[in-house]
């Protein structure tokens, strides 16, 4: 258990909304530790020796989502390790097996403070992860077939968690358009 209990703050949008950018700005500027729940499933994902290595590929591959026991232990391993008490988790919760995962395995010790929802045009996501992708980002899931998937599975299973959090008054919403000096100036007197 943390020493205090932890403060977290879910960081949701699309694929390419720019979560990751806005999330690195937020913990130079406050006391957050950023947690990329991409990152560490990338990390796992090619962690030699990792009993979920290939699994975790696969539904990246595909654009789906990993089941959340695997997730969630990421968590809260990076979350202990961090020595901090104040996250931001981005990119989770995306489906209701994530939500109902995190709920049942992390409420009890967590306080969730609220979303932020990077709002954003499909056509903006495509052309955000096309653009990093021909920029050699080296991510599997980058290319137009990936990118498909990951918006079918967006629309499908993430935005009815976002709607969900919308009416329980939790949700902090974003103009993710514009460019990061103006998203982060929105956000910022968020915070
Ligand atoms: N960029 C950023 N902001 C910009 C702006 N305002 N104007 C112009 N350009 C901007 O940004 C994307 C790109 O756009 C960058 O090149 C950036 O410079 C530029 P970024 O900040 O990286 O956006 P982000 O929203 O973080 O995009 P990301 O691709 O990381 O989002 P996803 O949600 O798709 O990816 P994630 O890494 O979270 O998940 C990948 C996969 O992992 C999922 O598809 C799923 O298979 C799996 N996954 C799970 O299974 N469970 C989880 O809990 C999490 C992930
Ligand atoms: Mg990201």
């Amino acid at each position: 258990s943390f020493a205090t209990k932890a403060k977290v703050v879910f960081v949701l949008g699309g694929p390419g909304a720019g979560k990751g950018t806005q999330c690195s700005r937020i913990a130079d500027r406050f006391r957050f530790t950023h947690l990329s729940t991409g990152d560490l499933l990338r990390e796992e994902g090619s962690r030699e020796g990792s009993q979920y290595g290939t699994m975790i590929e696969e539904h990246m591959r595909n654009g789906k989502i990993v089941p959340v026991e695997v997730t969630c232990s990421l968590l809260e391993k990076a979350m202990k390790s961090s020595g901090n008490s104040m996250f931001l988790i981005d990119g989770f919760p995306r489906n209701q097996d994530n939500l109902d995962g995190w709920n049942r395995r992390m409420s009890p010790k967590v306080d969730m403070q609220f979303v932020l929802f990077f709002d954003c045009t499909e056509e903006v996501c495509v052309k955000r992860c096309l653009k990093r992708g021909l920029n050699g980002s080296g991510r599997i899931d980058d290319n137009l077939e990936t990118l498909k998937k990951r918006i079918q599975t967006y629309n499908k299973h993430s935005l009815p968690i976002i709607q969900y959090f919308q009416g329980t008054g939790q949700m902090k919403t974003i103009d993710a358009g514009p460019d990061a000096d103006q998203v982060f100036a929105q956000v910022e007197s968020t915070f």
